[in-house]
């Protein structure tokens, strides 16, 4: 692993592509790639939804906290794929800014809706999805302007946004 390269830090929504786009930059960079939700899954030996549902969303939220300190405090090399709501929490963005380089995607409602659609791992999105996913945009809609870098993905390929992402990397 590159420890003495910037850490490569996405956020965004659900469905914006946040994984997909951390596998390419990984890849393409010789990083390694950390799925924050996926390390908290490990770690707490649970799914999301089992999660939220036996021990609350706030009990989620501390272990997220938790887990992207613990990353970020480590190494640098790493592109690390935040969960959608890690940028609730104000101490969490600060832990990113000071952490790497923060990339936010983003894309349109429609867009989102459609690429989510069917996936039952996100307890938020329980009932009508795309009722949920409307409401919680518009809850969010300035919780992602922290970043150093945003970078609308509804109109491109995976390729074409890890391009654009790591020429501002690269400047
Ligand atoms: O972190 C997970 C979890 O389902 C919560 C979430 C959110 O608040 O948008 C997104 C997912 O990545």
């Amino acid at each position: 692993m590159n420890q003495t390269e910037q850490n490569i830090i996405l956020i965004g929504m659900m469905g914006t592509g946040k994984t997909t786009i951390g596998q390419i930059l990984a890849k393409e960079l010789g990083f390694a790639l950390v799925d924050l939700d996926a390390a908290i899954v490990a770690e707490q030996g649970m799914t999301i939804p089992e999660m939220f549902e036996l021990r609350g969303e706030a009990y989620f939220r501390q272990a997220e906290t938790a887990v992207l300190r613990k990353v970020l405090a480590s190494d640098g090399g790493q592109v690390v794929a935040t969960g959608g709501g890690a940028v609730l929490e104000p101490l969490n963005c600060e832990i990113m800014l000071s952490g790497g380089i923060v990339f936010a995607l983003t894309a349109d409602a429609e867009t989102i809706i459609d690429r989510v659609r069917g996936d039952s791992n996100r307890p938020l999105l329980a009932g009508n999805a795309e009722e949920r996913i409307r409401i919680i945009m518009d809850e969010r809609k300035d919780a992602y302007r922290f970043a150093h870098y945003t970078v609308d993905t509804s109109r491109m390929g995976p390729e074409k946004i890890a391009s654009q992402i790591l020429m501002h990397y690269r400047v």
